[in-house]
């Protein structure tokens, strides 16, 4: 299939996931075409199969936005065409899906029929989309796609509650691929973080409000006191500067390592023995998925999608939102506990099973050519 994906380029969860099906799919030998205004974080090598277009907005000082919807319409009706796209698949709905439909109205006014994939990614729906200020483009872009997909069951109630949603949406989760995430510790490039005898925590995000960081700044400060640990936040953010300098304040700079962002997470997750994500809402936690493969336990919050990813007492432990003596504890519990850590720690890498790739790539091979059909069909 020629197949053209279109994501946001930066390091957050709907890009990585955009990238890493795209890789997969070209592996399998599909043609991609990646369109957005920078190339995928993830796509730092040439991948054969892949070809990558970017959106440029002309400037103009009568713009005070640029216009980046037209110029990717644009840009979207040009590849369509040219390169004679079966499928346009679409990753995080604003403004990605209205953006594709205005596309295949144009492309369809020059005879070529080009179906929708719109795949919702978690803020899409649950904190930017319900906004009125987006509402209404976001619940028509989701009922005139030809499918829709979200990464949770969570994230499907979500916005079959948010929106009146006359589609059917597909649950396709997030994937690993567990030849990149996996278990194998780089001794050298532990001792950077820690001595032998210490524990690693770490926690990966973009630090917006919502991964509610400080929780685990509170946590690691009692912890410390009762077993050996240090913390390694990978990422940034707003909420980054803020926390930095409590650490300074607290005199904490040794213990606490911020690498920002980083490509080779997946070394830094290895040598690592715990994974922190508190989230306020999270519809799946690709992050935490990604250190369960390298066999990390993961102690989350029980908000939105995580508990379809992190089973309580068995891949980890959940906690209620803002709950921060119970992370504590839930800490020390595993820290304290080689018996449940290695355990929890087989155990998150058996659960991988429903998440891996090739599952999910197939998974979304079979929907495209349903779409495709279907699409056919009601020409
Ligand atoms: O929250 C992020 O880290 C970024 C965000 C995005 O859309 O780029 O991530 C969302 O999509 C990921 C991939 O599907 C999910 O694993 C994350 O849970 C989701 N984030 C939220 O729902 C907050």
């Amino acid at each position: 299939m020629k197949i053209g994906i279109v994501c946001y380029p930066t390091y957050g969860g709907s890009g990585v996931v955009a990238t890493e099906l795209g890789i997969g799919l070209a592996q399998k030998g599909h043609k991609v075409h990646f369109i957005s205004y920078k190339k995928p974080a993830r796509l730092n090598r040439y991948y054969q199969g892949i070809v990558f277009h970017e959106v440029n907005s002309m400037e103009y000082p009568l713009f005070e936005h640029t216009p980046y919807e037209t110029a990717l319409a644009s840009k979207l009706v040009d590849v369509i065409m040219n390169e004679n796209l079966d499928i346009l698949h679409v990753h995080y709905a604003i403004p990605h899906a209205s953006v594709a439909y205005l596309a295949r109205q144009i492309a369809a006014s020059k005879g070529k029929n080009i179906p929708i994939v719109t795949t919702l990614h978690g803020t899409d729906i649950t904190l930017v989309g319900n906004d009125p200020s987006y509402a209404p483009v976001v619940e028509f872009s989701i009922n005139h796609s030809n499918g829709v997909t979200a990464v949770s069951n969570f994230l499907k109630e979500a916005t079959e509650q948010h929106f009146n949603i006359k589609n059917d949406i597909r649950v396709i989760y997030n994937f690993v691929d567990t030849n990149k995430f996996k278990a194998t510790k780089d001794l050298e490039l532990r001792r950077c973080f820690a001595k032998d005898d210490e524990k690693i925590l770490v926690h990966v995000s973009n630090f917006r409000k919502l991964k509610r960081v400080p929780d685990i700044l509170e946590a690691f400060k009692e912890v410390r006191k009762q077993s050996n640990t240090k913390l390694l936040m990978i990422g940034d953010g707003p909420e980054r500067k803020p926390l930095e300098e409590q650490c300074r304040r607290d005199h904490l700079c040794t213990d606490v390592h911020f690498v920002g962002k980083q490509d080779a997470v997946n070394q830094l997750l290895a040598i690592s023995d715990i994974f922190l994500l508190p989230s306020a809402n999270e519809s799946f936690g690709l992050a935490a998925l990604e250190a369960m493969a390298c066999g990390l336990p993961v102690i989350s919050s029980n908000a939105g999608g995580l508990p379809e990813v992190n089973t309580h007492g068995i891949t980890g432990l959940l906690h209620d939102v803002g709950d921060v003596d119970t992370l504590i504890k839930h800490c020390l519990t595993i820290l304290s506990d080689s018996d449940l850590y290695n355990t929890m720690s087989s155990n998150a890498k058996e659960k991988l099973d429903s998440f891996q790739i090739n599952t999910v790539l197939e998974a979304y091979e079979n929907y495209y050519k349903e779409t495709i059909e279907a699409s056919l069909q009601s020409v």
